[in-house]
């Protein structure tokens, strides 16, 4: 596996961070034993614990007013699979990658592939992009694409998702992520069921391009772009929508996508229970989708999701399979260093929900015992579980202290004199 930040360098840096890690790891491990917990067991699980990288999230992202480019930041998905190599060297934690169609198209994808395998990079999910009118494309978005009243558009929405299943496939790919920005800015603007009808017959035709192993993730959003409704716009359509469509199609969370204060978790559980949960879409917000970095303001949210994911995972919930996946965009950050810690945070919310004591929790919730019951919770999620995931990535060939160690290596800096600014952003938004 090629890696562009030289091994000594991690090697060195590790070295110098040991003696402290070892210590605090061995605190927490006689910590836990206390408790009946085995730490280099829950060190193992962690090591295991993967969370894809968008490659979206690479370059800086913007807002409705402006957008203030970053040194060095991708031009072409193959130097965004360059930076999230360095992110996954580093957190060891982030071996796949999320495209995005047609920002990441190539006209090669078998060598975008070989790209990708030469970094020890692989492909998670595919995402479609009917949100955004492409140069030269002949039918436009702006009334919508899969529910457009015109037919015509809504064959050529229908034509690209399909196109990315094919270029997917040749990623090694499974699954394809389709959002649409569809819906009315004004009450009365198009009729609510005729429009979903529309979207089911157009989501009809991408599900049957589907490969027997693939799936299709639905992800909806409350509002944005469209600010009265939106055709997707809660888990409660995107649900209907995917039991309509059948067992290939379920439904994605996006963390940023809910109407403020929804118990996110709970929708979790109730997703997870009748076999329809996609997976995720992990980034932080405090009033809408705003794409902060994950755990950056809610982590005991991200807890509480985690311990219904841990929950089901410990009761062998048939048909649980989620895919896990950061969607973020980055305004203030160097993207790498954001990547890096999210994927960290993300790590840390499912380990803490591995050290819930979940026979007691049981008990306490069969005896109505409501303090004991949060005290449970509460007991793992305040546990610092740093040891574990520092561990986990060394042993993994990661760093210990991963923003450290990348900045030590002056990859930013490379990258700005290899990079000369295009003044377009490397997600393609702004
Ligand atoms: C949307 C949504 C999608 C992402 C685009 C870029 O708000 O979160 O997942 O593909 O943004
Ligand atoms: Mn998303
Ligand atoms: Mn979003």
């Amino acid at each position: 596996m090629k890696t562009l930040i030289n091994e000594s360098l991690v090697a060195e840096q590790n070295q110098s961070l040991m003696p402290a890690l070892q210590e605090d790891y061995d605190h927490l491990g006689a910590k836990l034993q206390r408790s009946g917990i085995d730490i280099e067991a829950v060190t193992q699980q962690a090591a295991k614990f993967q969370v894809a990288v968008p490659s979206w999230g690479t370059g800086t992202g913007g807002t409705r007013f402006a957008r203030f480019p970053g040194i060095g930041e991708p031009r072409n998905i193959f130097e965004k699979l360059e930076d999230c190599s360095v992110i996954n060297q580093m957190v060891r934690c982030t071996e796949k990658v999320s495209p995005h169609f047609p920002w990441d198209k190539v006209s090669d994808f078998t060598e975008l592939k070989g790209f990708a395998d030469d970094l020890g990079l692989g492909f998670d999910a595919v995402n479609s992009n009917t949100f955004q009118d492409q140069p030269g494309q002949e039918h436009s978005y702006k009334y919508g694409s899969l529910t457009n009243t015109c037919p015509q558009t809504r064959e050529q929405a229908v034509a690209h998702n399909i196109e990315c299943i094919e270029w997917g496939k040749t990623l090694g790919s499974t699954a394809l992520t389709v959002w649409i920005g569809d819906g009315s800015n004004f009450a009365g603007q198009s009729h609510f069921q005729r429009q979903l009808e529309r979207y089911l017959d157009s989501a009809k035709e991408v599900y049957n391009a589907l490969p027997d192993d693939w799936s299709m993730f639905i992800e909806h959003k409350m509002f944005e772009p469209a600010f009265y409704s939106t055709v997707i716009q809660d888990w409660g359509t995107n649900v209907l929508c995917a039991m309509e469509l059948g067992e290939k199609a379920k439904s994605l969370v996006d963390l940023g996508h809910h109407a403020p204060n929804v118990n996110i978790e709970m929708i979790v559980s109730r997703l997870i229970q009748f076999q329809k949960l996609a997976g995720f879409h992990f980034n932080d917000s405090k009033y809408g989708d705003d794409d902060l970095d994950s755990g950056s303001l809610h982590p005991f949210q991200q807890f509480l999701i985690f311990n219904e994911l841990v929950d089901a995972e410990h009761r062998n919930q048939p048909g649980f399979n989620p895919a896990y996946m950061l969607d973020q965009s980055h305004n203030v950050t160097d993207p790498i260093e954001s990547l890096m810690n999210s994927a960290e945070e993300v790590q840390r919310s499912y380990v803490k929900a591995l050290l819930v004591d979940r026979d007691a929790l049981y008990g306490f919730q069969d005896s109505n015992d409501a303090i004991m019951a949060a005290n449970t919770l509460k007991a793992a999620f305040n546990l610092d579980v740093a040891p574990i995931l520092a561990m986990a990535r060394v042993r993994n060939g990661g760093a210990i202290a991963p923003i450290a160690t990348y900045r030590e290596s002056g990859y930013r800096a490379a990258a700005g004199v290899k990079r000369p600014s295009s003044g377009h952003s490397g997600s393609g938004i702004v």
